[in-house]
């Protein structure tokens, strides 16, 4: 399967094509909307949201809810072009409003300065656009898609936000306790834990300042042998890595006991194998975070990604007006304090298209059904 996104962020629209989904997919659009609704939700999110009340259309490839097997369309319309028609248009543009848009004061910590250097630009709106987190709407859209797919299989997705700003969860949580984290104000389980995070969060605004954090994925009902030890770039680590660090702000990712299996020994990182006639092989515990030799193990597959603080900051860092190589404070304009939530939404949407992509590439097949029965044979 291959997912292409398209769209500016206060340009017309959003868009995402699907290749290679197998015919007679059901596809729950109120499942997207939702998706969509949480993506915007969450403590710490800026003046868009206000704007924007994200709604799928699906264009082309489903007829009367179910997949064709042909390419499928989806588009989210930004309400906020509406404000941008006479800057943001494929067609001319006015170009006092160009000059009032343009942006200069290269921010620290985003694609401005890299990009207008890489694309021969003068004004790092050209950059800022596509670079801008409004394309990880399209994405989540995406990823109901393919999370619609893998349930067919009894693959589910789950997770939340262990830190925020310095300020941590350090519970450990059953699959099911995840569900909850959906409704809180930061997407935390430990709301006491929250509280402090939601205190610090408003702090860093009242000093124009910015919070980034950690979120947990947690993937449950995977068989084994997903993913491929045999070719690096099918190595199904590697690609929830690569998925993951392509998210706007994500600057790490960890599967299973992360960095920490570097503290200790091999006894007490790798974990021991079971077997019984009802369970199968098995393991008690899973610091391997359910991946090993680049495949699936059958164990739950446990990620947690790491979001820097937002580049945009109200309060702006010392920069280079690029226009005449001076002095400068870094543009500032409307944007978030805090977007982990989000990040949570997002990181499980692709998770769902790196795993569905897998399974596809396993089973083969040009009908859910075909694939359906080929899961089921699998040990
Ligand atoms: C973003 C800046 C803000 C965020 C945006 C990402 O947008 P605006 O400049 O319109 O205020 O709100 O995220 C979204 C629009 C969204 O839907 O997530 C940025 O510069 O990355």
């Amino acid at each position: 399967m291959k997912l292409t996104t398209a769209g500016e962020s206060h340009g017309k629209a959003l868009v995402a094509i699907i290749e290679g989904l197998p015919a007679h997919l059901k596809i729950d659009k109120e499942a997207i909307d939702r998706a969509l609704a949480l993506r915007q939700s969450g403590f710490g999110r800026g003046g868009r949201q206000k704007i924007e009340c994200d709604k799928v259309e699906i264009l082309t490839g489903v007829r009367n809810r179910e997949t064709l097997g042909s390419p499928v369309t989806l588009c989210i319309y930004n309400k906020d072009f509406a404000h941008w028609a006479d800057c943001m248009s494929a067609e001319e543009c006015d170009e006092t409003r160009m000059a009032e848009k343009c942006l200069t004061k290269v921010r620290p910590g985003h694609a401005d300065l890299t990009g207008i250097r890489k694309f021969d630009q003068t004004d790092a709106r050209n950059i800022l656009e596509r670079a801008s987190a409004r394309e990880t709407a399209i994405r989540v859209a995406a990823g109901e898609v393919y999370r619609q797919y893998l349930s067919v299989f009894g693959v589910e997705i789950g997770g939340y936000v262990k830190e925020v700003c310095g300020v941590k969860d350090g519970g450990r949580y059953a699959f099911n306790d995840l569900l909850r984290a959906k409704s809180t104000s930061l997407g935390m389980l430990d709301l006491e834990v929250e509280k402090q995070a939601i205190e610090k969060v408003s702090q860093l605004k009242k000093e124009g300042d910015t919070a980034g954090g950690v979120v947990e994925i947690r993937v449950k009902g995977l068989k084994s042998g997903f993913g491929n030890v045999m070719t690096y770039a099918e190595k199904l680590d590697a690609q929830l890595a690569q998925g993951l660090m392509s998210i706007q702000a994500v600057k790490g990712v960890e599967v299973g006991a992360g960095f920490a299996v570097c503290e200790t020994s091999g006894k007490a990182v790798h974990d021991e194998i079971f077997y019984s006639e009802e369970k199968d092989f098995y393991r008690i515990s899973n610091r391997a975070g359910g991946i090993e030799g680049g495949m699936s193990n059958g164990e739950e597959i446990v990620l947690r990604v790491a979001m820097k603080p937002i580049p945009t900051l109200m309060n702006g860092l010392q920069t280079v007006d690029y226009s005449t190589k001076e002095k400068a404070v870094a543009a500032s304009e409307r944007s978030d304090v805090c977007a982990i939530f989000a990040l949570e939404v997002i990181a499980e949407a692709v998770v769902a298209e790196v795993l569905a992509n897998a399974v596809a590439k396993r089973l083969g097949g040009d009908t859910i059904q075909e694939m359906q029965e080929r899961y089921n044979r699998l040990p």
